[in-house]
């Protein structure tokens, strides 16, 4: 991913707590002006757009509106999926309303016992829909992807091999068993996850291959707009209740949850798991990645404008503390894993313990913990947080968390 140059001048990553540097983050409830803000309807017109416009121009880049017309397509249905549990759809999102590219493919799946619409997860995920189901008559994705051999990638392409492949990652029995629906789309479908100047996927429908200006959308943007969109389609499904997503991302796509939930209030829950730098983790931490290891890597994620604040986190008029105040007043939840110090753990945790006066402010329970729980010890009001044994990446104990927390949130249990 890094040039061998851009390697060699890669700072050491810091794991030493000693070692933080001090730093002093903004307000979420002090305006550009430095007025305090202290009540919800200021919050709403004032501190938050503010914030928004931040983010949009110094971190992700501005997305543009939704297309006028879009064409959905179902292109297959199963009523007796998982044995009977579920019914199953394909369903094609065609961005510029012809059947051409750019376009994606929506994997769904809802209880067959449901006798209204269901509440659903709705994530992105790395190789394909037909990676997170064991369910070997979903389509194939047809796009490029990043190489991986454990995954079955041949030449950028996926092959019957890799069917299946992230299934752990994707309990679809246990969501569908617990009431819920799942929505899956391939990230790659949206915008495919490398750096080419912005031709290829969305970008390329609205740049007319042009490069976007130093405020306009990255991959994480595009990413996150792209979820907008499926929402859209979710709108207009009887199965789904449109009211009550909640959006899940693992990684580099728990930085677009986040993202999109931020931008979108229609969803209803936000879920970002181990997302790290750029995703729920403080930037100011220096902890684990940083600014400068992730713009170099992943020139393409953010907007032009983020590579201003390499070693100069200081600079940033936001922190990721603020990304999650953007979420207020609607249920977040963000998860850690105890050996993922490259996401930095504790830069996750305090995020939202510092987005928390905006969740109080808005007249929700807000957090409650004030120190790092336990290992495996979740913490579940309004806003969620765990940190779990184990290595990056999503378990069933991560699962059985956020099933716990929609329950909450979204059937009153
Ligand atoms: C890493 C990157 C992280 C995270 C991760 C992933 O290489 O440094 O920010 O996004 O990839 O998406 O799995």
């Amino acid at each position: 991913l890094l040039t061998p140059a851009a390697h060699a001048q890669r700072p050491k990553p810091n794991y030493d707590e000693s070692q933080v540097p001090q730093f002093k983050l903004p307000d979420p409830l002090v305006t550009s002006q430095g007025k305090k803000v202290s009540s919800a309807k200021e919050w709403q017109k004032v501190r938050r757009p503010e914030i928004l416009e931040l983010f949009e121009t110094e971190v992700y880049g501005k997305s543009p509106a939704p297309p006028k017309d879009m064409l959905f397509e179902v292109t297959s249905v199963k009523n007796d999926a998982l044995g009977g549990k579920a019914i199953r759809k394909e369903v094609t999102v065609y961005f510029s309303g012809k059947k051409e590219e750019p376009r994606m493919d929506l994997l769904i799946y809802v209880p067959a016992k449901a006798t209204k619409p269901v509440p659903v997860f709705m994530g992105l995920n790395f190789y394909g829909n037909h990676t997170i189901t064991d369910e070997k008559d979903v389509k194939l994705n047809d796009h490029w992807m990043r190489a991986n051999k454990d995954k079955g990638i041949v030449d950028h392409k996926a092959t019957e091999a890799s069917r299946g492949t992230s299934s752990s990652r994707w309990p679809i029995e246990k969501i569908i068993d617990r009431g819920y629906g799942l929505v899956a789309i391939y990230c790659g479908d949206i915008d495919p996850d490398y750096d080419d100047g912005f031709k290829n996927g969305i970008h390329a429908l609205y740049n007319s291959k042009q490069k976007p200006a130093p405020d306009e959308w990255g991959t994480i943007s595009a990413w996150a707009w792209g979820l907008s969109r499926a929402l859209d389609y979710l709108e207009t499904d009887k199965h789904i209740d449109a009211s009550k997503v909640a959006v899940m991302g693992h990684s580099r796509l728990g930085k677009t949850s986040l993202w999109a939930g931020a931008q979108d209030p229609r969803f209803a829950l936000v879920i970002s798991n181990d997302s790290g730098c750029g995703g729920a983790a403080l930037s100011r931490r220096r902890f684990g990645e940083t600014v400068h290891v992730i713009n170099n890597a992943f020139p393409h994620w953010f907007c032009d404008n983020f590579n201003k604040y390499i070693d100069k986190e200081n600079d940033l008029p936001v922190d990721q503390h603020m990304l999650i105040s953007l979420i207020a007043p609607r249920p977040v939840y963000v998860a850690s894993a105890e050996d993922d110090r490259w996401a930095d753990p504790k830069g996750e945790f305090l995020s939202v313990k510092y987005a928390e006066p905006v969740y109080k402010l808005l007249g929700t329970s807000g957090f409650g913990a004030k120190k790092m729980p336990g290992v495996n010890d979740p913490v579940q009001k309004q806003m969620g947080y765990h940190i779990r044994t184990g290595k990056h990446d999503v378990t069933d104990f991560d699962w059985e968390q956020y099933l716990n927390f929609a329950d909450q949130h979204f059937q009153g249990s």
